[in-house]
């Protein structure tokens, strides 16, 4: 079902100043910056790999607001780790199918990720704690 890892997510305070250490650090290219309203964030992805179906990356989050998902996750937990999310070929069919196991999904329907990709979360406490967000890459003619 899982492809790859697309993309770790980690929550930051400040963008700007975590884009630099990141990219700067760890030699990656900053390869689309995006703010999507409907998760409340201002975010990077830093490119490390292309891989089967999709790159994989570093996402860098600011929350747009203290009351979205990563302006709570700051104020409860500090800047670090936020979420990890893999890669599937159809996030239609893998919601089903995690859905049917018993997991939580938090979205309904596929929501607009970055880079033109779809993308849905899964509830923590239902793995293992951790946040986890499916995404199904835009084909390459579809990306930007
Ligand atoms: N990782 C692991 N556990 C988390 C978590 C995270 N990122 N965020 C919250 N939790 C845990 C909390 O610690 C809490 O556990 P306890 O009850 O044991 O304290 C529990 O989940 C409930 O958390 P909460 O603080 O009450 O927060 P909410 O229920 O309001 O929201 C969540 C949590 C996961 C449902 C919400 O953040 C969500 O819907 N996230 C999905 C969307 C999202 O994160 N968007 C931003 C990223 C966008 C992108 O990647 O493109
Ligand atoms: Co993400």
């Amino acid at each position: 079902m899982f492809m790859r890892i697309d993309h770790i997510g980690i929550a930051c305070r400040n963008l700007e100043e975590k884009i630099a250490f990141f990219s700067e650090t760890f030699e990656l290219d900053v390869v689309a910056r995006e703010v999507n309203e409907e998760q409340g964030v201002k975010e990077a992805m830093l490119h490390i790999a292309d891989g089967e179906g999709g790159g994989s990356y570093i996402q860098l989050l600011e929350p747009l607001s203290d009351d979205s998902p990563v302006g709570k996750f700051l104020a409860k937990r500090g800047e670090g780790l936020h979420h990890v999310a893999f890669g599937v070929p159809d996030i239609a069919m893998a919601m089903t199918k995690i859905g049917e196991k018993g997991v939580r999904l938090l979205d309904e329907r596929p929501r607009h990720g970055s880079m033109g990709s779809e993308i849905a979360f899964l509830h923590p406490k239902d793995v293992g704690g951790v946040l986890t967000e499916l995404v199904q890459a835009a084909r390459p003619s579809q990306s930007a």
